[in-house]
Formats: C-alpha cells, sequence, structure tokens
C-alpha cells in the first residue's frame, strides 16, 4: 500500500499526540506581525484540547487520587523536583514527620504540617516531587497538580542541581495554575444568539484586528460579548475563555544554599532575576525565620485585637484575618452571641480615621487594629 494511503487509515491520532502537535508547532513558530494570528489560534486549540484532557481525566477519576482536608488559616504547598529537600523543609517549619531520603521520590503521598504564625495556623503540604510532564499525568502529576490548583502560597524550592525554576512554572501553568498574577480585567457574557461582540475601553495591541473573535471562534464561542478593561494578551483572554484557572501567589526558594560558592551563588541571584528568590537552608536552618515572615506576608495575614469595653485590649491572642477581611469577618471568628446583638464596632489602628471611630459590618480592618464591639443595649455586656 502506498504511504498517503497508510495515513489514512491510521487510528485518529490520540489526544495527547495533538496536544504535542500544537504545543511543538508553536515552539516552532517565530512571533512577529505576521504570525500573531496564527500562533492565537494554536495557543486556543492548545487550550480547548487541554480542557477536553482534563475533562477525560476526571470521567475517569484522575484528580481525585489525594483526599487532603484543608485546616487551618491557610494553606501552603511546597512545589519541587524530587530531592530538593522538600521533606527537609517541613519537618523544618512544621511538627510533621515527613520521611527523608537522599533519593528521589520518598514522598508518595501528600503528608501535611502544621505551622504557627502568630495567632494563626498555616497548613503546610508536602507534596510528591514535580517532573517534568506532570500536566500529562506522569508521576502522579495530575494529583499534585489538582492539589496545587488548592492552595493558598506556593512554595517553589529548587536546589542547585535543579535550579530550573522556567520550565516549574511552566508546568503549573499547563495546569491552569497561574502564579503571582491577577485575574485579567476581560468580562465575557455568553448568550444564545446575535452573534459576538468585543468592545474595550482601552486599545488593544495584541488582540485587534479580528485576533480576538478568532480565538473566541476556537472556543466555539458564537454568541455574546467580550469586554476588555486591560490591553490583554493572548495568553489572558485564552485564560478567560478557558474559565477553569486559578490564581495562586508564590515565593520562590532556593534550598542547600549552605553548599553554594559566592560565584555560583552570583550566577544564580543573575539566572533567577525577576523571581526574587530567598535562599535558604533546610537542613541548617538558615533563611527560615525570614521565610515564615514572608509567607505570613503572601498569604496576607492581619491581627486584630480584639478591646473589651473599658478593659484593655487583649494583645497576647490576635484574631487573624486576611487583608480585606471586615468587622463581620471578625464577627464570625467571635462568639455567636455577639454576632446576634451586634450594633458597631469602634476601631483604633491603621484603618481608622481617628482613634475609636465608629465604624459597621461592612469595614475593613488593617494590620494591628484594635477592635470593641458594641453591642446593643439590653444584651448581656460581652465583648471579646
Ligand atoms: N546540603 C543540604 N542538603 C539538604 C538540605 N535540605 C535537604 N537536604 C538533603 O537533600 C536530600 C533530599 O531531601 P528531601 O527532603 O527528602 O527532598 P524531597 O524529595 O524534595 O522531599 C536529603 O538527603 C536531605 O538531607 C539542605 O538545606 N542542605
Ligand atoms: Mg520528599
Amino acid at each position: 500500500m502506498p504511504r498517503e494511503e497508510e495515513a489514512v487509515f491510521l487510528p485518529m491520532s490520540s489526544l495527547e499526540e495533538q496536544i504535542t502537535a500544537v504545543e511543538e508547532e508553536i515552539r516552532n513558530t517565530s512571533y512577529n506581525k505576521a504570525t500573531q494570528l496564527h500562533i492565537g489560534r494554536l495557543k486556543a486549540k492548545l487550550a480547548v484540547l487541554r480542557l477536553e484532557r482534563e475533562t477525560r481525566a476526571k470521567g475517569k477519576g484522575g484528580g481525585v487520587g489525594y483526599g487532603v482536608r484543608k485546616s487551618g488559616n491557610a494553606t501552603v504547598g511546597l512545589v519541587g523536583y524530587p530531592s530538593v529537600g522538600k521533606s527537609t523543609l517541613l519537618n523544618r517549619l512544621t511538627a510533621a514527620e515527613s520521611e527523608i531520603g537522599a533519593y528521589d521520590f520518598t514522598t508518595v503521598s501528600i503528608i501535611p504540617g502544621m505551622l504557627r504564625w502568630g495567632g494563626a495556623s498555616i497548613q503546610v503540604l508536602d507534596m510528591p516531587g514535580l517532573v517534568p510532564g506532570a500536566a500529562k499525568g506522569r508521576g502522579r502529576g495530575r494529583e499534585v497538580l489538582s492539589v496545587v490548583r488548592s492552595v493558598d502560597l506556593i512554595l517553589f524550592l529548587i536546589d542547585p542541581e535543579h535550579s530550573n525554576l522556567r520550565a516549574l512554572t511552566n508546568e503549573l501553568e499547563g495546569a491552569g495554575v497561574r502564579v503571582n498574577q491577577r485575574p485579567p480585567r476581560i468580562v465575557v457574557t455568553h448568550s444564545d444568539r446575535g452573534g459576538l461582540t468585543i468592545s474595550s475601553t482601552v486599545r488593544l495591541s495584541q488582540l485587534g484586528g479580528g485576533v480576538a473573535a478568532q480565538i473566541a471562534r476556537e472556543f466555539g464561542f458564537h454568541n455574546g460579548s467580550i469586554v476588555f478593561r486591560e490591553d490583554a494578551s493572548v495568553d489572558q483572554l485564552i485564560d478567560v475563555l478557558a474559565g477553569n484557572r486559578v490564581y495562586v501567589p508564590a515565593l520562590f526558594l532556593v534550598n542547600k544554599s549552605e553548599l553554594l560558592t559566592p560565584t555560583e551563588r552570583t550566577r544564580l541571584v543573575a539566572d533567577l532575576r525577576g523571581f526574587a528568590p530567598l535562599f535558604i537552608s533546610a537542613r541548617d536552618q538558615i533563611g527560615i525565620d525570614t521565610l515564615i515572615e514572608r509567607m505570613g506576608e503572601a498569604l496576607r495575614f492581619i491581627r486584630v485585637y480584639v478591646k473589651p469595653p473599658g478593659r484593655p485590649p487583649d494583645l497576647e491572642e490576635p484574631v487573624i484575618l486576611r487583608q480585606g477581611d471586615t468587622v463581620e469577618g471578625l464577627l464570625r471568628r467571635l462568639p455567636p452571641e455577639l454576632n446576634r446583638t451586634f450594633r458597631a464596632a469602634q476601631v483604633w489602628g491603621k484603618s481608622a480615621r481617628f482613634p475609636g471611630q465608629t465604624v459597621g459590618r461592612e469595614h475593613p480592618l488593617s494590620d494591628e487594629d484594635i477592635v470593641t464591639v458594641v453591642i446593643a443595649r439590653g444584651s448581656a455586656r460581652a465583648a471579646g
């Protein structure tokens, strides 16, 4: 049989092969004005194929391999290649006992530990090492990635031997995790008919000239509207259309840094510019206090002190909230009686316009605010 005909009778290439083929084509096409539209469509196609892969994996029960129960005020995930020191770091940070080995793959399940931060508790998860190709399901990659999607902060861990941070973050990008990014300001509305309208409040430098419409078409999106409130990129539009992206803050750590010579260290600092890495040694306890401090900042914890009326505030045990939380959020953490009889709150500190300002439930609190809950007359006079 002639070669061309043979090809016709081959089974349709698998989803995985299609994904690899599109990935390759994107890699091999240089980006310029003439290829802009083509690359945009390829990226959209890739996103659609990956969504299909997700759907199939879920159908087979994939992604539920690890039942991790969240606890504490926030959950942090350790992500890195095998043997970079994740388990050692977990044991340093928490009272967990995660097995440490000089060989790869000692951590085969997810081990949680608990770290105290001020009055807060942070759940730290030690995960199996990520290997290249994790999003395709290698090395329990898909299960790990499904857990990564649910954490409040990622600690990326590399060591001097495995220092390719870009490869690590790319692996997560491929699985829909957006690291240290905010959601794009693009509003997509679907409707049944009427065609597609695209409008924008700013000039679009990357999605003009029909590129946005072509990308929408790859997603089978023909009716509705897309409103751009920023000069978004192709990738940002695809993220919004795909709809299953998560936006997770991250810190980047270089472990085993006590092994680095000054020259190696200088080279790494240059290589990793843009990641702002923290140099630590989990084994020799270098940089751990700084790391813990930075974790609290990245999780945007705030400490709020409750002051019962006519008494000093309880400075020993702050209530830990997240930045953006309001008086309402504080009430949820206090005895229900206070919530029921709440009339107003008095606030001292950064969020108050003047000391002792009277505010309502919707007032956003700041770190180290002091708050007195004022309850309705006739209710028992307790607060705090
Ligand atoms: N020199 C040095 N070795 C470390 C450090 N942290 C961990 N290790 C070693 O690296 C190896 C792998 O550590 P492990 O925590 O099991 O790595 P994981 O696979 O990422 O969990 C072990 O032999 C550790 O003792 C460090 O800060 N410095
Ligand atoms: Mg381990």
